[in-house]
């Protein structure tokens, strides 16, 4: 089983993300930002990537520091449990469809951060929860999980739908690219040998 445990604590927060690469889309995800646990929930969901995440934060200042944390703690845990990211297939892409909503992500677990974030939350806040921290998630995940993660939304207005759309197809994207690859299993999926 390719799986991480990753500990974080800063004077802003305190993170523990446990993964497992080969799951069933398990989650238990508590981070006492409720919106952010429900996109939490999907990219375990869609991933199949087995997900318990913890998090306890500076939620007087706002939810900032713990979603970003959140974000660099599963980064650290994902390349974690890829290892040396043998036999993956690395490359995933999925437009995913939500009502009024449609989000395209292509992704390379590179080890080269890169995000391409071309995403338009209509509204400031959904319910309590500031839209513009949906980006600096995934910002966090490529840092530290090495991933070039492209992500760009083709249509929809409404923000709750649009966020949701992007993290269901960043979970559909990551599922085919750390799967194994049958055909070359044995092999590090690079001319260079190395990722
Ligand atoms: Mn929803």
């Amino acid at each position: 089983m390719r799986s991480a445990k990753i500990s974080r604590q800063t004077a802003e927060t305190e993170i523990s993300v446990e993964v497992n690469l080969d799951g069933t889309g398990q989650y238990d995800n508590q981070t006492g930002v409720g919106f952010f646990d429900h996109m939490l929930d999907q990219l375990a969901r869609h991933s199949l990537i087995d997900m318990t995440i913890r998090a306890k934060g500076d939620y007087h200042i706002d939810d900032h520091h713990t979603v970003e944390d959140t974000g660099i703690a599963l980064g650290q845990a994902l390349t974690q449990a890829l290892g040396d990211k043998k036999g993956i297939r690395r490359y995933g892409e999925c437009h995913l469809p939500m009502d009024d909503a449609q989000v395209r992500c292509a992704l390379d677990l590179s080890g080269r951060p890169f995000l391409i974030w071309n995403v338009e939350l209509p509204t400031h806040k959904i319910g309590t929860f500031d839209t513009e921290l949906v980006r600096e998630f995934f910002q966090a995940l490529a840092t530290h999980g090495g991933v070039t993660l492209h992500i760009d939304q083709l249509h929809g207005f409404n923000s709750h739908h649009i966020a949701e759309a992007a993290f269901k197809a960043v979970a559909r994207a990551l599922r085919l690219a750390v799967e194994t690859d049958p055909r070359k299993a044995d092999a590090i999926p690079s001319t260079k040998g190395a990722l």
